[in-house]
């Protein structure tokens, strides 16, 4: 299409120099791509303008996801498919196009936003391609977000290829096996590949007689414990090695991984907001990745006890979630520098505490758009006390959302282990144009510090995992999270012409899942105590002392419940201003909002005060309190999930009316107990429901069709109740099948095996990146985090 749009630039000259000149007029030096689509439909629809229908420069502009217009040139950055772009620089008097690289389209862009100049000097240009030249890439967009196998494949391979090399390579990986200085798998009486391949063969005739002591006389051979816990295990893994030995085919080599013990402990890097157990949820910066680790932490623990102890081995593992620890704690746990987590038999959560330059410990809570300048020094202490902790170094460090995952880079790096990154939710996205409006915005969110972090942390990352696929490539009209970093400036900076590539193999999508003992079905009834269903039955009609507003009129109508923090971006305010709106949704329905609190002077965060008066000011409405009940946020687990069933109950639906949401746990939650959802399609949830199957997806983009969605569906299920089973039936099934801890649980550990192992014999460091991120993070990361020190509003905890 690209190549042959000259031709239609000519055909079309008229039309297009109209179109061109219309854009330019608005004055606006960067179109983004609702805009563009916009403006072209409008014009396409005009007796002129039609004749561009079904052209190359619709297909073209309908891919653009930013114009940069400087009169009389037009640059565009298109994005012909998932993760591929191309930029293009049109001449709109000439009606000439030419392509044009990333550096020069950004340079324009620079240009065109700032007055001073900035675009035209010389600026540093981040340049992660040279070093990725011999590095597997996947090719196709499909395969994105399952890079273990990719890999694994790509290696096998050239292990296969290296000859009697290959198995002196795995005899030596074979040899370092170790816990605690006790030597596993192999001991010194064997000593090279010839060696092992025959003990393998008398191990394997050993086995056959399972009568004897086999475990004695394995060790004889040469072979120490971590083979199997019966002799029929032992034999099935070695039968197993020497097929590897042999022919290091991927699936076989997969499925030995799998049975070596490699992962004891693993270090959890989550350092910003309130870390804990109890009374955490719903206070600033403390959501989804809390449930999300701490469901994540039981899950692990499980799965890695069941692998121990088939590899026979007598091994209790260790989980450390290091937080940090704020002194002034908020009625929570944050001041205690451990704490056993609940429902593991040896997972603890370890604080440390953030420190000035000077050494004092900081006091208070510190937003996490202001953590930057602590984080070194964190990591430095977080690594002694880990250390103190466990007493050997972590088999695998996971890093979550920005802070974390600078953190766990730069203990990774120090402690010669596995990284792992899990974003979350990464800010860039979540800010239109944040990348080239950072100096504005930096006073407020140190989005430089914050991107350069991210930036480094996911090159240092030897594997990262997504709840999502689009969380790295986005959609056929969306731009990943991840994606975002491929190529974005922040002027006068730096400009980044290869940050991250979607296509590379580190990156594998591992879905979370909801806690199966707190969110199960409302059909369940015998899982389900009445003292809870009281509790909440007297929050939602009853006289909440002050937590709540409005009173249902009617208490028999179905409810649409929604519950969050109360972040602008999830749009609570919306949701409640939709149903405001339409009469016959409130005719239908009632409205429950759970989240926040509801006196604004008990609130420290600036975006949730602001949705609280918000809130209050729509209920202000006449007669829009007796169908709405606003509760505040609920930090106790069991009760949460007892709301979702009493929300189903009542036949209702929960309702994401996010403006954008990264993945959306209530999202699964809702969904385990049974309840059908309207989730926002801008995010997770548009690849959590199939639409019309297991709930449904809402464009919160457009409040009255998200009404309309819901009333279609209240209407349909009173004239047949059968719909609403079905839609019930639908999000358990889903979740069932997709969206399990178990299953999270078995790919993560899995992951890090064939990660571990790749790491350890070739050469998957990428020490040449890993050296030009230093540079990176000494002269360009360790002054910004300086400055936001200098710069953090007053009270903030920053120095
Ligand atoms: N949550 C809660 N009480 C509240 C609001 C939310 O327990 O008042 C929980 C909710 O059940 C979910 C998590 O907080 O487990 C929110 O996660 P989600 O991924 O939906 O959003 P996030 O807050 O991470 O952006
Ligand atoms: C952060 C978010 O914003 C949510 O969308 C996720 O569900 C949560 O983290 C857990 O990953």
């Amino acid at each position: 299409m690209i190549e042959t749009l000259p031709d239609v630039l000519r055909e079309h000259r008229e039309p297009l120099y109209l179109l061109f000149r219309h854009l330019h007029a608005l004055q606006r030096p960067v179109l983004g791509w609702a805009d563009l689509v916009h403006q072209f439909d409008a014009f396409a629809s005009t007796p002129v303008g039609e004749c561009l229908r079904e052209t190359e420069v619709e297909w073209v502009l309908r891919r653009t996801q930013k114009a940069v217009a400087v009169d009389p040139l037009l640059y565009l950055a298109v994005r012909e498919r998932v993760a591929r772009w191309r930029y293009l620089e049109l001449h709109t008097h000439e009606m000439e196009v030419r392509e044009i690289d990333v550096a020069e389209y950004l340079a324009a862009k620079e240009r065109s936003v700032d007055g001073r100049g900035l675009g035209e000097r010389y600026v540093l240009e981040v340049d992660l391609s040279p070093f990725e030249r011999d590095f597997p890439k996947l090719s196709d967009p499909n395969d994105i977000g399952h890079g273990v196998e990719f890999l694994n494949r790509h290696l096998s391979t050239r292990l296969a290829g290296l000859g009697d090399r290959g198995p002196t390579h795995l005899f030596e990986f074979l040899r370092v096996h170790q816990v605690d200085g006790r030597s596993l798998m192999l001991n010194d009486l064997i000593r090279n590949a010839d060696e092992l391949h025959a003990a393998l063969e008398k191990a394997l005739d050993l086995l056959e007689d399972a009568e004897r002591d086999w475990s004695w006389s394995l060790r004889q051979l040469g072979f120490e414990p971590g083979w199997g816990r019966t002799a029929e295990r032992a034999r099935e893994t070695m039968v197993l090695l020497l097929d590897v030995l042999r022919s290091p085919d991927a699936e076989n080599l997969a499925a030995f991984l799998e049975r070596i013990p490699m992962i004891f402990s693993i270090a959890i890097l989550s350092p910003h907001g309130y870390f804990g157990q109890a009374n955490v949820l719903g206070k600033p910066d403390t959501g989804g990745q809390v449930v999300y680790i701490l469901d994540q932490v039981r899950a692990l623990e499980r799965a890695m006890h069941h692998s121990i102890r088939e590899q026979g081995l007598d091994i209790v593992p260790t989980i450390l979630v290091v937080t940090r620890l704020i002194p002034e704690a908020d009625g929570t746990s944050c001041n205690q520098p451990i704490e056993h987590i609940h429902g593991t038999r040896n997972a603890r959560i370890l604080r440390v505490p953030f420190r000035t330059r000077e050494g004092e410990i900081v006091q208070e809570w510190t937003s996490r758009f202001e953590v930057w300048p602590y984080l070194e020094r964190f990591a430095v202490d977080a690594q002694r006390e880990l250390l103190a902790e466990i007493g050997h170094r972590p088999d695998i460090v996971v890093g979550n959302y920005s802070d974390g995952n600078l953190v766990a880079s730069i203990l990774a790096h120090r402690l010669g282990v596995t990284q792992c990154n899990i974003a979350h939710a990464l800010e860039k996205t979540k800010y239109q144009d944040s990348d080239l409006k950072w100096m504005d915005l930096d006073g407020e969110y140190h989005f430089s510090s914050q991107f350069t972090a991210d930036l480094i942390a996911m090159n240092t990352a030897d594997f990262i995992i997504t709840s999502t696929y689009q969380e790295i490539a986005g959609t056929e009209e969306s731009v990943g999270q991840y994606e975002s970093y491929q190529s974005f400036t922040l002027p006068g900076l730096y400009r980044v012409v290869a940050g991250i590539d979607c296509f590379d193999p580190k990156f594998n999508i591992v879905s979370p899942g909801a806690d199966p003992e707190v969110f199960f079905p409302h059909s369940e009834e015998w899982r389900r105590p009445e003292e809870l269903k009281d509790e909440i039955t007297s929050l939602v009609f009853g006289d909440a002392d002050g937590m709540s507003r409005g009173e249902f009129a009617d208490p028999d109508k179905p409810i649409l419940f929604a519950m969050s923090r109360l972040d602008v971006i999830k749009n609570m305010s919306g949701l409640l201003e939709w149903y405001a709106d339409s009469d016959e949704l409130r005719e239908r329905t009632n409205l429950l909002l759970v989240g926040g609190t509801l006196d604004v002077d008990q609130s420290n965060d600036r975006d949730e005060k602001e949705q609280i008066q918000r809130m209050h000011q729509l209920l202000d409405r006449p007669g829009l309190d007796s169908s709405v009940r606003w509760i505040e946020m609920q930090t106790d687990k069991n009760r949460v999930g007892g709301f979702y069933r009493f929300v189903a109950d009542t036949r209702g639906a929960f309702v994401q009316p996010a403006l954008f949401e990264a993945f959306g746990l209530t999202v699964v939650e809702a969904m385990s107990s049974g309840l059908p959802v309207f989730a926002t399609r801008y995010g997770g949830p548009l690849e959590i429901i199939e639409h019309g199957i297991s709930g449904f997806h809402i464009d919160t983009a457009s409040g009255n069709d998200v009404a309309a969605t819901m009333v279609d569906f209240f209407r349909q299920c009173a004239e047949d109740p059968d719909t609403w089973t079905q839609t019930s039936r639908g999000a358990i099934a889903r979740v069932r099948s997709h969206y399990t801890w178990e299953r999270y649980a078995n790919q993560l550990l899995r992951l890090s095996r064939i990660y571990g192992f790749w790491r350890h014999i070739s050469s998957l460091e990428r020490a040449e990146t890993r050296r030009y991120l230093e540079m990176f993070y000494g002269l360009m990361y360790r002054p910004l985090a300086k400055r936001v020190a200098t710069t953090a509003p007053e009270g903030s905890g920053a120095q």
